[in-house]
């Protein structure tokens, strides 16, 4: 059987990772290579690094985000599965605190424009219009983007959140 190429994922998917425990700018872009160097999912292209506020439980030091856009050829639940094993690589123990601080975090966003509400996962992401942390990234990646449920672009959605003043701030030439 012929191999298959990176031409044959045609699946666009885009995560957001993040950090914030240990040498958090190296977990991302340890994460990050060892995503690239997955078989079955190819990168397009990854934002800026953003140093961003806590958001949903504050208490535990601020993050470092990103997005990522990837070319893939795994399903949603494969995708999902080779997330966890490499949170799981960067050292990522359970803190038992719901939205508490993590070596790595990788998260589905966006898979193509599926709509998915299972157990296991659920794509698009559930509070993505709710955090400029994922938000900001993606749109300098793709800001016509189209969130299949609520209609709207992120770009749209960013802008959305102007007001609540949450701080996300790129690290630009300073790494
Ligand atoms: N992740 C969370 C909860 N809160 N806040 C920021 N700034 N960045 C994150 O990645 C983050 C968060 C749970 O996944
Ligand atoms: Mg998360
Ligand atoms: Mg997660």
């Amino acid at each position: 059987m012929k191999k298959q190429s990176s031409a044959d994922y045609i699946n666009i998917a885009y995560l957001s990772t993040g950090s914030n425990m240990g040498d958090k700018l190296k977990n991302c872009r340890n994460g990050l290579a060892a995503l690239g160097q997955t078989d079955g999912i190819h990168i397009e292209s990854i934002s800026q690094f953003y140093q961003t506020e806590p958001l949903e439980y504050s208490d535990q030091p601020w993050f470092i985000n990103a997005a990522v856009c990837i070319r893939t050829s795994l399903d949603p639940l494969a995708l999902l599965t080779v997330l966890k094993t490499l949170e799981q690589r960067s050292g990522r123990v359970d803190s038992g605190i719901r939205f508490g601080p993590r070596t790595l975090d990788f998260d589905i966003i966006f898979y193509n424009d599926i709509v998915l509400d299972t157990a296991m996962l659920i794509v698009p992401h559930p509070r993505l219009h709710q955090r400029e942390f994922v938000l900001r990234p993606i749109c300098e990646l793709a800001p016509e983007l189209m969130h299949p449920i609520l209609k709207k672009t992120a770009c749209q959605l960013l802008a959305a959140l102007e007001a609540d003043g949450q701080q996300c701030i790129p690290m630009e030439q300073t790494v």
